[in-house]
């Protein structure tokens, strides 16, 4: 018997990853895990004629011979198959497996393997598809395209490749309902997650870690709760902290559920819940931990965090250093001569050690048209200047350029505001539009530096 399964607590990526692989494997059988996510139930519910996989609970373990394996490889993941873990691992049991997530100490091993960096596991088993020339119709269609568009984030999270979006067009030629895929995205949420939702707020305790604000917020609850980790995000995007780890213990089940979402990409939530038996992207995971206490995991995630604090990169990192400068008195002649010279487009004019101005190439050209080369820098410079310590995050930086239209900045430090180098527009478009990195779910350099 072949197999399809997925992670536990499956979501639209993995069961539409299911669906995808059982059109690839035709002999094969999808069985769910114990817990299926809120939204996704609900559409099970809705499509039961349509999409009707088996539980966990219906299948031999013993009589499997091959496990395809989709959205997933941590064992950890894979709860309540135990059993065909082991005979996975003794050989006895072939294993496929296409998945899109960062490697992973506990990663069970394939005989053939498709694992690529992707925005949806759904994206890799469509290339397949497309490939191989499997024909689906418009529910399956819109089927994977949520599974596309809840893990991309309707294709805005850094993790989506131009892959994905291919994927998602091949979907829409095929009938994919946006109407029904809306249904779904822009679902408000329930009294329960109401509720939970207004406890959160304002409960939320924000941690220095490294020049990063890190929420940790508790709510009890008397019973499981769906759709934890919407509620989650949604108090991380309304109060604005850079991650948010939310902690539900669950008296009756002696479990704490852990929820972790990052806005910024220099904090790895992934890796931060894999200290507590959970993990996920870098911006997105959970952990159930069974007979956890609420103190002892907030202490474990915090050790984790301050051995290695994240740091969003400064300006000190990006800026030019050491930097030209002139004097009041410098002639415009002989700045502007200065500027063919040194490549500069624009240089600090400092008097008795302190940046008093900023003089451009426009300033020099304008200079020139008005025949005004012969008079000193402190004619046309511009002032009062707008400086930034070389310790600012690169988004303050952004932020006041922009609003002060203005194309660069001096970096000063100390008492005595002593020029130590120069920002420029230039120097941040570089980093904003800086090339992807190669880690999965790690965004471009960009978001490396900048909030979203
Ligand atoms: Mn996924």
């Amino acid at each position: 018997m072949e197999l399809i399964i997925t992670h536990e607590n499956a979501d639209f990526d993995a069961f539409a990853s299911t669906v995808a692989a059982r059109l690839l494997y035709p002999e094969a059988t999808i069985a769910l895990g114990r817990r299926v996510s809120g939204l996704m139930r609900d559409f099970l519910a809705l499509h039961k004629d349509r999409f009707a996989p088996r539980w966990q609970s219906d299948i031999d373990q013993e009589a499997v011979t091959r496990v395809i394996l989709v959205d997933v490889r941590r064992e950890s993941r894979l709860q309540g198959w135990e059993r065909l873990v082991a005979r996975i691992k003794g050989g006895e049991v072939s294993l496929h497996v296409v998945d899109h997530h960062g490697a992973s100490r506990d990663d069970l091993v394939g005989d053939w393997e498709l694992i690529e960096p992707v925005g949806s596991a759904t994206t890799l088993l469509i290339e397949l598809m497309i490939q191989r020339g499997v024909a689906i119709d418009p529910i399956e269609a819109t089927l994977m395209a949520l599974g596309i568009y809840t893990d991309t984030g309707s294709l805005t999270f850094a993790s989506t490749t131009a892959r994905d979006a291919r994927a998602a067009a091949w979907l829409l030629e095929r009938g994919a309902s946006l109407k029904m895929v809306n249904r779904y995205l822009s679902r408000s949420l329930s009294s329960d997650q109401r509720g939970v939702l207004s406890q959160m707020l304002g409960a939320v305790e924000v941690i220095e870690i490294g020049g990063v604000e890190v929420g940790f917020v508790t709510v009890a609850l008397d019973k499981p709760i769906s759709g934890l980790a919407e509620v989650t995000t949604q108090v991380l995007q309304l109060e604005g902290h850079d991650a948010l780890f939310a902690l539900f213990p669950i008296e009756r089940k002696k479990t704490v559920q852990v929820i972790a979402r990052a806005r910024v990409p220099y904090i790895d939530v992934g890796e931060a819940l894999k200290r507590v038996q959970g993990g996920g992207h870098p911006g997105a995971a959970a952990a159930a931990v069974k007979g956890g206490e609420v103190g002892a995991i907030k202490d474990a995630l915090l050790e984790h965090l301050n051995a290695d604090p994240p740091r969003p990169r400064v300006v000190m990192d990006v800026m030019t250093s050491p930097v030209h400068t002139v004097g009041p008195r410098t002639s415009l002649a002989e700045i502007r001569e200065g500027f063919v010279a040194w490549r500069f487009t624009g240089v600090p004019v400092e008097d008795e050690g302190q940046v008093v101005g900023v003089i451009s190439r426009r300033d020099i050209e304008a200079a020139e048209r008005n025949g005004r080369l012969g008079l000193p820098a402190s004619s046309c410079m511009s002032r009062p200047v707008k400086t930034i310590s070389p310790e600012s995050p690169l988004s303050d930086a952004l932020d006041l350029m922009v609003e002060a239209d203005i194309g660069r900045l001096p970096v000063v430090s100390g008492e005595g505001k002593r020029c130590v180098g120069i920002i420029s527009r230039s120097d941040l478009l570089r980093i904003l539009y800086g090339k992807a990195d190669a880690r999965e779910g790690h965004p471009t350099e960009a978001n490396q530096d900048m909030k979203p």
